[in-house]
């Protein structure tokens, strides 16, 4: 008795303070409130908060406890630790004033701004963060400066991982990409605490070394995660083919400008429609091209060499334009055909050309920037719909932190000091090699590097290339493209 009595006072205090009855994690709940505005509403009904919501760093901070209470949460305050903390159903949040640092079922997330004591002596944290943690989702008015959350009453479901998640990768784990790979299912593991462990399978070993499947088999949720090439996927992805097209992307800032561009948003949306969820790009580099038989400075020399490319149809249409005839072939078989003259020649980019040591097969090199592809940090569909939005955020977190690594490290000494600035800067890292043409060189390697008119008589002859691969591509993406190139 006494114990209901006590109940019932809380009740009606608590109603008393809020103007409202605390929710369920399992009811739907909206919650309005205003810039500047101590006004706010829980499910239409009317509320006054003690500190008004304010805006930094283009965030909106609310009342810690009052969110939390409005949304259902059990709310506590650690004075000592001066941590806010968040039980709502399976889920438990904690933040720390002046920390951009949320611990959200023991897994560290990022936060764009740290909670914070106002002046008036109250503490607020991001509304956005908290909210969609919980499940909510957050729409901000800009004319009215309104805020409103949505609960929409789904309750809160404990997380469980899988053992593994798989990963697919075209090389092996000495290449730049392959230790790409590595770095992002390291940084995944540290990051969600070990909750997420994924294995890299290098050699495509998943699908049995045919590496231009690896679309369909992410779409389809066979595999998990993938960092791998746009050429191996732009059989199916035909806008990918944009980064194939000859001569077209020639320098590192338009790949820049394409990759953050309109061209490349609706390239990675299309994708994202066909199940593979692209969270980082990295980059395989520009390729280059190797034979054993002689210098290459026009495109007469290549006729009669035969070329080893990869099972994508634009390149064998490319090399045709050229006069050269072209073998498609797997990776995996590619370096015995090279060991066995199978074929004469082959493009690939420094940061393959290294790790596969092509002089030991090829002693000709020309430097011809024709084409480039980008990797694809990407997950299927299927796997990340299974993933709480903090866990996706760990993800993402360490997959721009890979690519940014993979990049530069791929294109050190490429692009002057730039690239190899960001790896002794960013990552503390300087590699043995920082001059990959130079080793190339110095390894008994002929190179030739194009003059201005030696590169246009092999633009003049691919033209017929454009033809029939902007309608493939999409002239749409083609000229949004050129738009993103400022061409
Ligand atoms: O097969 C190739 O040439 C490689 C390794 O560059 C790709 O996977 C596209």
């Amino acid at each position: 008795m006494k114990k209901l009595v006590v109940m019932l006072l809380v009740a009606v205090l608590l109603a008393g303070v809020f103007g409202f009855t605390p929710v369920k994690a399992d009811q739907k709940v909206v919650i309005q409130m205003t810039i500047g505005s101590t006004k706010a509403y829980v499910n239409s009904k009317e509320t006054a908060l003690d500190q008004p919501p304010v805006i930094e760093n283009s965030r909106t901070l609310v009342p810690f406890r009052f969110i939390g209470e409005a949304v259902g949460a059990k709310v506590d305050w650690n004075a000592t630790k001066k941590a806010v903390s968040y039980v709502f159903g399976d889920l438990n949040i904690v933040l720390t004033i002046g920390s951009t640092t949320a611990i959200v079922n023991g897994v560290e997330n990022n936060l764009d701004v740290a909670p914070k004591i106002l002046s008036s002596g109250r503490t607020v944290i991001p509304v956005r963060f908290v909210s969609e943690t919980m499940g909510a989702t957050v729409d901000w008015n800009s004319k009215t400066k309104m805020v409103t959350v949505t609960v929409s009453g789904k309750p809160v479901v404990k997380f469980n991982a899988k053992a593994e998640y798989t990963m697919q990768v075209n090389v092996g784990p000495a290449f730049g990409w392959g230790m790409g790979a590595q770095k992002w299912a390291h940084l995944v593991k540290e990051k969600t605490g070990g909750l997420i462990n994924i294995k890299p399978y290098f050699g495509s070993a998943l699908l049995a070394g045919k590496q231009t499947n690896w679309f369909q088999a992410v779409s389809e949720g066979s595999i998990d995660f993938v960092m791998d090439s746009t050429i191996n996927a732009s059989g199916v992805v035909k806008s990918l083919n944009l980064f194939s097209l000859p001569f077209f992307i020639n320098t590192y800032e338009n790949v820049d400008k394409i990759e953050k561009g309109e061209s490349g948003k609706q390239i990675i949306s299309e994708m994202e429609k066909l199940g593979v969820i692209t969270v980082a790009l990295g980059e395989n580099g520009f390729r280059e091209l190797t034979n054993s038989k002689k210098p290459i400075t026009k495109p007469s020399d290549m006729n009669g060499l035969k070329f080893r490319v990869v099972g994508s149809p634009i390149f064998v249409d490319i090399f045709h334009a050229l006069g050269a005839d072209a073998v498609s072939m797997n990776w995996g078989d590619a370096v015995t055909a090279f060991q066995q003259g199978a074929v004469d020649g082959q493009e690939n980019p420094y940061g393959v050309l290294l790790p596969v040591k092509i002089w030991e097969y090829h002693k000709y090199l020309s430097n011809w920037n024709y084409a480039i592809d980008p990797l694809i940090l990407g997950v299927s569909k299927t796997t990340w719909d299974t993933f709480p939005s903090y866990i996706k955020k760990a993800i993402q977190d360490a997959a721009i932190e890979a690519a940014e690594w993979e990049k530069a490290y791929v294109r050190r000494g490429l692009d002057g000091f730039i690239s190899i600035n960001i790896l002794k800067d960013k990552f503390n890292d300087v590699p043995e090699i920082l001059d990959q043409t130079g080793y190339v060189r110095h390894q008994g390697v002929q190179i030739v590097d194009l003059t201005p008119e030696q590169r246009q008589a092999f633009i003049d002859a691919t033209k017929s290339v454009y033809d029939k691969w902007i309608q493939t591509i999409g002239q749409n993406i083609y000229d949004l493209a050129k738009k993103d190139m400022g061409q």
